[in-house]
């Protein structure tokens, strides 16, 4: 066992009592000796390589290049997205593609290259195939992205038991790595090893911890020469390692950057998209499904903890946001209002009317949310267990017996997700949820986490799921298990409650989780660097597809100070989950609790939240309807602008807001660096040219936010209808935005408005764009930026 298991493993014996202690000392050894039985051995391994090439089979959109140890299948979609997979490796099944894989390419051929290689030329890009197997991806001008080198298999003698594989890659020497999941020390990623294999790391995280609870073999890569996208379809265990090229200075010796991808199984197939950032989340989102659409209350300010308590202690919060003038739209429920930690209960002695306190909170606007973990207690009389076992859908082992871990309410057994027949079963659970008034559901523990005292806090790697009818283990379905479930979540409430838009978020998930809602941060460590992990998962998630998440504002423990509270919420108010949450120990995290400055800081970032929800729901829609994360790198319109492309510490909201958090102590001015263009700071009125790196102030009473010259945000008026903010472009310049009306909830297809920006004279004009031509725009319009300053 690794040292680090055995801290983690003391701790959770630790926190959970002496009988619970004994409990994962028994969990750790079955789980050995199941794996001990059931995985089969690694014996000895023969590596095999591709070989050179023996021939080409054309298809449409490409091909397959025999090799004289394996095939390649090349397809070039519609959407200019590359597929490859190794040894007759096809895009079905996944788990992360959304159902359709896209047509491919009637007009891209497979055609004889140099050196007795292959290539296929279509509208977006080119890819070339050596003798040996080398995959290059070019930009549709001829330049590399990403060259492949040919894969190495490590197979059992003798057949049986998966093949690890390895394929290394290179790119640009200026290239930059973001993606692979939500990882706490980006937003660019480093050179080191990153672990595919979602984690509960089993204590507060900070930028050091690696892997998390969402990890994703998606990587998004930034150079000079273009942004591709690489999704290695594969759920099994392995790991990234990565190292950044280096420039010779003009020597011409430049260092190329390299990815070196190990995978402990699963086929060899990979999804690239070339193009610029803005496209390549567009064709991402049309592979792996459009974002779920949170109901409007969502994108409101939500307040959680581990350990309300009671129903008394939920008012007296509530009341406490009404006194001081605060807006608040949820309150969640932790595990302390199950009745002993059981899933789908309630504690009637603590939560006695719990559907009259939601239908109170509900007439005021504010939700309720609860937790929902996967782990079932394995007790007879246990409804749910009781229901589950007679349906037969927990996970066995190899053997065939029901797997029992451990988790908060003592021995449990896990549902196996990955069975239509056991989604199906659990999404009829959320009815008695729905029954005492909950609106919203909020994912835990579901890497899945067994608490053992020993050896990984999961299930056995040897225990059997279904994986939608192919049959495998543990080792195949961790990665996709939080997936599986959210989908189970998600369809079960659209059956349950058809006209509202299900709200789902998920400590853990894999490549497509977008599909039925969010993330988390997880339980993120209180301290600045903490506060700069929480940006650095938003970012890296939006950049692999899943746009809405957002951190425990405050950190999961203990107690931050009034600043770092503070901080934490304002960049919290421009993240699409803005939600306080706290464990069980930690110090107290509503706004009132940190003085009156802190209070009243604390009190506009609400307020300001609130009137900017029409923008982020239009960003939801965008996001749905584009694959553009509300929350996107400053690099996101200009990835050529290498100074961009390493400012880690600043954000664009949509494309008109630059968000610029305070993310150190004792700041009151911070640098920040803008792309081209005129730039509005939204409090000061002072003007910016980019590109730059400009001093802007950042007292304690808000953190810097600076709006693009020409942007059209839609806000929320004194009177609770949208209006248009627009900031004035530069002389002569023009601008526009585009705005969704939305109803809050239910499924109407809202129209995009597209809003044009124009000076007249020395007037601003604000129209409407529509195809039957320029009209008034039917909200009030607010021109901001005007008197430069
Ligand atoms: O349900 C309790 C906590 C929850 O508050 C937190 O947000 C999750 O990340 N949960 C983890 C279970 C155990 C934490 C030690």
């Amino acid at each position: 066992m690794e040292g680090r298991d055995l801290v983690r493993s003391v701790r959770a014996v630790g926190s959970a009592g002496a009988a619970q202690g004994v409990r994962t000392v028994r969990a750790a050894w079955r789980r050995w000796r199941a794996d001990a039985k059931g995985l089969p051995s690694r014996g000895a391994e023969r590596a095999r390589v591709p070989g050179p090439v023996r021939g080409v089979e054309p298809g449409p959109g490409g091909g397959i290049v025999r090799f004289t140890r394996s095939d390649l299948r090349i397809t070039v979609a519609v959407n200019g997205a590359v597929f490859w997979g190794w040894d007759g490796a096809a895009p079905e099944p996944s788990y992360a593609l959304a159902g359709r894989c896209p047509e491919p390419d009637p007009r891209a051929v497979l055609e004889p290259d140099k050196d007795g290689g292959w290539r296929v030329v279509a509208e977006r890009v080119t890819v070339t195939v050596s003798r040996h197997g080398a995959v290059e991806v070019c930009t549709p001008g001829g330049v590399p992205l990403r060259r492949a080198l040919p894969p190495r298999w490590w197979e059992p003698v003798g057949g049986g038991g998966a093949a690890r594989w390895t394929q290394r890659s290179e790119v640009a020497a200026d290239a930059r790595f973001f993606g692979l999941g939500g990882r706490a020390s980006g937003p660019r990623l480093r050179d080191g090893t990153y672990r595919l294999w979602n984690t509960d790391p089993g204590r507060p995280f900070g930028p050091g911890d690696d892997p998390l609870y969402v990890t994703m073999p998606v990587e998004l890569v930034v150079a000079d020469a273009g942004t591709h996208l690489v999704f290695h379809d594969s759920s099994w265990d392995g790991s990234v390692t990565l190292r950044e090229g280096a420039e010779g200075a003009g020597s011409g010796h430049d260092r190329a950057g390299t990815v070196e991808l190990r995978m402990d199984g699963g086929p060899l197939r990979c999804w690239v998209v070339v193009g610029t950032p803005a496209r390549v989340l567009q064709v991402w989102a049309a592979l792996t499904g459009a974002a779920a659409l949170p109901p409007a209350w969502a994108l409101g300010h939500h307040h959680a903890r581990w350990g309300f308590g009671s129903e008394q202690e939920v008012r007296r919060i509530v009341t406490g946001y009404h006194e001081h003038g605060l807006p608040l739209d949820a309150v969640h429920l932790d595990i302390d209002h199950y009745d002993e930690h059981r899933v789908f209960t309630v504690d009637h002695d603590r939560f006695p009317k719990l559907p009259v306190l939601a239908e109170e909170l509900r007439r005021d606007g504010i939700r309720l949310v609860s937790i929902v973990d996967p782990a079932v207690k394995a007790e007879r009389g246990n409804t749910v267990y009781d229901s589950g076992t007679a349906e037969d859908v927990f996970v066995r082992d190899a053997a065939g017996r029901v797997v029992r871990g451990v988790a908060w309410p003592g021995e449990t057994v896990f549902p196996d997700f990955t069975d239509a027949r056991v989604r199906r079963w659990w999404g009829g659970l959320y009815e008695e949820r729905l029954a005492h008034g909950f609106a919203g559901f909020w994912h835990d523990v579901n890497e899945p986490t067994s608490f053992t005292a020993f050896g990984e806090t999961t299930l056995p790697r040897s225990a059997r799921h279904a994986l939608d009818g192919r049959g495998g283990d543990h080792r195949e379905a961790h990665n996709v298990y939080a997936l599986c479930m959210a989908r189970a979540g998600y369809e079960g409430l659209r059956g349950l409650v058809p006209e509202e838009r299900p709200f789902v978020f998920s400590r853990s998930g894999w490549a497509g989780m977008q599909r039925y809602g969010g993330t988390w941060s997880g339980d993120v460590a209180t301290g600045w660097p903490g506060l700069r992990a929480s940006l650095s998962l938003v970012l890296g998630l939006g950049l692999c597809g899943v746009p809405y998440s957002g951190p425990d504002v405050g950190g999961f423990d203990g107690s931050p100070s009034p600043e770092l509270y503070l901080r934490w919420f304002q960049l919290g108010a421009y993240l699409p989950l803005f939600r306080t949450h706290a464990g069980l120990r930690a110090g107290r995290r509503e706004p009132w609790e940190f003085g009156p400055e802190v209070l009243e800081h604390a009190r506009a970032a609400l307020v300001e939240r609130r009137r900017l929800l029409p923008f982020f729901m239009t960003l939801a829609h965008l996001a749905r309807r584009t694959g553009a994360p509300y929350v996107r790198p400053v690099w996101w319109g200009a990835p050529e602008d290498r100074a961009l492309r390493d400012c880690e510490d600043a954000f664009l909201l949509g494309d008109g807001l630059l968000v610029a958090p305070v993310l150190t102590p004792g700041t009151e001015r911070r640098a920040v660096r803008i792309p081209r263009g005129r730039w509005h700071d939204t409090a000061t009125g002072r003007v910016y040219e980019g590109p730059a790196r400009v001093l802007v102030d950042a007292p304690a009473s808000r953190i810097p936010v600076l709006a693009r010259a020409g942007a059209v945000i839609p806000v929320r008026g004194a009177d609770g209808g949208l209006e248009l903010e627009v900031w004035a472009p530069a002389r002569g310049r023009t601008g526009g935005g585009l705005v969704v009306p939305d109803a809050g909830d239910g499924w109407d297809e809202p129209e995009i408005e597209r809003y044009g920006v124009r000076w007249e004279g020395r007037r601003v004009v604000v129209e409407r764009e529509r195809e039957t031509g320029a009209g008034v725009p039917p909200y009030p319009v607010r021109i901001r930026g005007l008197e430069e300053r």
